[in-house]
């Protein structure tokens, strides 16, 4: 490869980058991929603590457990949502933090995919599947996790 092929691709990786860190507000540190996504085991293995989302931790069968769910400029915050299984989770996302590409909220798992907008940003889903599911935007950014305690 000669100098001036090398000089490209080095102009390509650098506007990637910037082009990732402008769209989302932060740099790339995603390890959303390497969560492990089912089971006890996966929750155990993972070590998770909760420290951000302590507000309803005694949510039971059948009881809505609301999440106002913003972006930091790094991560999602809460950064994670722990209920129970059988909870109804009613996720409002905040329009003004989640903009670019983060005003698309995925998870994984639970074929969830919403578009954030001012007026139409609630999700809402029944926690029926057990274990740790990553919450990331359509660019895999925002290290998020749902996690669901067996009940
Ligand atoms: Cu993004």
């Amino acid at each position: 490869m000669n100098s001036t092929t090398k000089a490209a691709i080095g102009i390509i990786v650098v506007a990637v980058f910037a082009i990732l860190t402008l769209h989302c507000g932060g740099i790339v540190t995603g390890s959303a991929q390497n969560i492990p996504t089912t089971g006890a085991a996966a929750l155990q293995q993972s070590g998770y603590q909760n420290t951000t989302d302590t507000t309803n931790p005694g949510t039971e069968i059948g009881q809505t457990r609301t999440i106002k769910l913003s972006y930091d400029g790094s991560q999602y915050s809460p950064a994670e949502i722990r209920v129970k299984q059988g909870t109804k989770v009613r996720i409002e996302g905040d329009p003004t933090t989640l903009r670019g590409c983060m005003l698309v909220v995925n998870i994984g798992g639970y074929n969830i995919s919403k578009a954030i907008r001012s007026g139409d940003n609630v999700i809402e889903f029944t926690a029926e599947k057990v274990g740790m599911f990553p919450i990331n935007c359509n660019m895999g950014i925002g290290d998020g996790k749902l996690i669901v305690e067996s009940s």
